[in-house]
């Protein structure tokens, strides 16, 4: 039996694969249902997962790529906190020959075989489908208040692009504050309750556009305690389509969100594995957009993703 066992451990480490993840952080509920994903996929396939959360921070992710390089993984995901500063690592990744796939943020390299593919949502259409929405439904009139999410980070450069691509053909639409939340609720609350002290408590506000519903969820709470009433007297759209927003917006509290899918353990696991069986033709991008939301389907969705 000692033979067997030890034939059973040789099959089993070499059908077993190691996969090294660094995540964000755990700054919005959208994240913790991503981790969430990629450790549930990574438990279904037996795949062992080396998950490690950078606390938001670059430098946390960079030490931990490393890491994973030094263990010798079968491959590496990075979801990227900000696009800059990822060539040195990536180049010791590659010289190591371990694949490295990109998850939602994108990475500013100009060397494509840095990394093996990246799957992510198209953040400009994303913004654009905000905008279009909002315009809408104020018919173009309308004096906005910007949050956005962390600086460098491509979700929040790109949804600004494509909203303000779209309220570019206004003219009686535009900005008249901006500035980062971080993507996280509780920076949101703080700066909304600061951008609306500096506007007069809001009263000529039409409009509050977040790159986040976690953001968006503080900036409400914030609006009500100015003494306005949000989804009203001021409309918040955001993006993401997490259960708490979809609850705000049944409640009448926030007005649209534009769904971003959580869901990328499986696409993930599914090019590595791909890819450690031999196949050299994966796409360098592999691309979801969700639908926009609004609370209209609110209770009933909300009722369906509770469930969940
Ligand atoms: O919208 C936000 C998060 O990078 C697209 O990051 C992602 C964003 C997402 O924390 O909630």
């Amino acid at each position: 039996t000692g033979g067997l066992a030890l034939l059973f451990c040789l099959v089993q480490s070499a059908a077993a694969i190691t996969v090294g993840f660094s995540q964000v952080g755990s700054e919005s509920g959208w994240r913790t249902s991503f981790s969430e994903s990629v450790k549930a996929e990574a438990k279904r396939r037996s795949i062992e997962l080396k998950f490690s959360d950078a606390q938001q921070k670059q430098e946390n992710q960079i030490k931990a790529v490393r890491s994973f390089i030094a263990q010798g993984v079968d491959a590496i995901m990075i979801a990227p906190v900000v696009e800059t500063g990822w060539k040195p690592v990536l180049r010791e990744a590659k010289r190591a020959r371990i694949p490295v796939v990109i998850l939602d943020r994108n990475v500013d390299v100009k060397n494509a075989s840095l990394f093996l593919t990246r799957i992510a949502s198209d953040f400009v259409e994303e913004g654009r489908r905000a905008a279009n929405w909002l315009m809408e439904e104020t018919g173009g009139n309308c004096s906005i208040l910007e949050l956005q999410g962390t600086v460098g980070a491509t979700a929040a450069i790109d949804r600004m692009k494509g909203f303000n691509e779209v309220i570019a053909k206004y003219p009686n639409a535009k900005i008249v504050r901006s500035q980062t939340g971080e993507f996280t609720r509780t920076k949101g609350k703080e700066v909304m309750e600061a951008m609306l002290k500096a506007e007069n408590s809001g009263k000529d506000i039409c409009a509050l556009w977040a790159h986040n519903d976690e953001m968006a969820l503080g900036g409400i709470q914030a609006i009500k305690e100015a003494g306005l009433k949000p989804g009203a007297d001021m409309l918040v759209v955001s993006v993401d389509g997490v259960p708490d927003y979809f609850k705000a917006m049944a409640d009448g509290d926030a007005n649209a969100t534009v769904e971003l899918n959580p869901h990328l353990g499986a696409p993930a696991f599914d090019v590595i594995e791909r890819y450690l069986n031999g196949d050299r033709k994966i796409d360098k991008l592999i691309t979801t957009t969700g639908d926009l939301f609004t609370q209209e389907t609110a209770a009933e969705e909300y009722k369906k993703r509770a469930a969940k």
